[in-house]
C-alpha cells in the first residue's frame, strides 16, 4: 500500500513544481507515494476566510487560529480509512534529520501543517499534533519549505521510489558518516587529478579509501555526528549478536 501524505498549507500552489517534477513527481506516477494538497483556508467558516488573529497577551504579527486548522486536519483524517500522523512545522519542532526521515518513512501516513505568521496557537499543538518538526534553528516565514523537505526526504526512501535503491544505502547519513568525496571525468580538470586508488580497479583498496574519507570528513567537519558514530561503532549492534565483533573500526 503506497504511502499517502496530505500537506495542509495555505499556499498550495507553492508545491506544484516540487510535487510534479524528479523523483518525487516520479514516485508519484509509478504509484509508489500519493500525495493531497489542502488549503486551510477551505476550512473557514466566516465570510472573511479569516485564519489568523491577534496575539493574547498582545505583541507583533499575527496567529494561526485553531477552528480552520482542526477542521482541516479532521476534514483530511476523514478522507482515508488509515489514521495520519499529524506533523506541524515549526521551529520549536524535533530537527529534522536522517534518523528521523527514516522513522517518518515507516508510517503509512503523514499529515503535514504548514504554518504561517508567528505560529499556530498552541491548543493545536497540544490537541491535534502527533508531533512538531523543525528543519533548523532559524525563521522562515512558513512551514511550506520545510513541509517540502520532510516530503523529498521520505519519498526517495518508499519502495519504488528511485531506480537504485543500493544508492540510498551508501548515502550520508545513513551510516552517521558524511560522504566520502565523488569524482568523474574528467581524471584532470584544470590540472586537478582524480585520486588514483579511485581508477585503480581495486574495490578493496577503493571501499577502504572511501571509507577513511568519510571518517576524517566527519571528524573534522562535524564532531558531533563522529561522537555518534565513535559511540555506536563501541556498543554491540544487535546483528553483531553473532561475536564476531563490530564492522570496520573507526
Ligand atoms: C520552521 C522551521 C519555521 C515560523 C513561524 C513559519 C516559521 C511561521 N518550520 N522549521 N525553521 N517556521 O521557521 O519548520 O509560522
Amino acid at each position: 500500500m503506497a504511502m499517502r501524505i496530505d500537506i495542509l498549507t495555505l499556499f498550495p500552489e507553492m508545491f506544484d513544481p516540487v510535487l510534479s517534477t524528479s523523483i518525487v513527481g516520479r514516485a508519484a506516477q509509478a504509484g509508489a507515494v500519493e500525495i493531497h494538497l489542502t488549503n486551510i483556508r477551505d476550512f473557514t467558516r466566516d465570510n472573511y476566510r479569516k485564519v489568523d488573529d491577534a496575539p493574547f497577551g498582545g505583541g507583533p504579527g499575527m496567529v494561526m487560529m485553531c477552528q480552520p486548522v482542526f477542521d482541516a486536519v479532521e476534514g483530511v483524517q476523514a478522507q482515508a480509512p488509515e489514521r495520519g500522523t499529524v506533523v506541524l512545522l515549526s521551529p520549536q519542532g524535533r530537527r529534522l534529520d536522517q534518523p528521523l526521515v527514516e522513522e517518518l518513512a515507516e508510517l503509512e501516513r503523514l499529515i503535514l501543517v504548514a504554518g504561517r505568521y508567528e505560529g499556530f496557537d498552541d491548543r493545536i499543538r497540544q490537541s491535534l499534533a502527533d508531533m512538531e518538526v523543525s528543519l533548523g534553528d532559524f525563521v522562515l516565514s512558513g512551514g511550506e519549505i520545510p513541509a517540502m523537505a520532510v516530503v523529498e526526504a521520505v519519498v526517495r526512501l518508499l519502495p519504488g521510489a528511485v531506480g537504485e535503491p543500493d544508492s540510498i544505502k551508501e548515502e550520508s547519513f545513513s551510516m552517521g558518516l558524511l560522504e566520502y568525496p565523488q569524482y568523474t571525468r574528467p581524471r584532470e580538470f584544470r590540472g586537478m587529478e582524480v585520486p588514483d586508488v579511485l581508477v585503480s580497479g581495486d574495490h578493496g583498496r577503493i571501499d577502504a579509501w572511501r571509507i577513511e574519507q568519510a571518517q576524517q570528513r566527519t571528524r573534522s567537519r562535524r564532531p558531533d555526528l563522529w561522537q555518534e558514530y565513535v559511540k555506536n561503532s563501541q556498543s554491540p549492534r544487535p546483528e553483531d549478536a553473532d561475536g564476531d565483533g563490530p564492522g570496520e573500526t573507526p
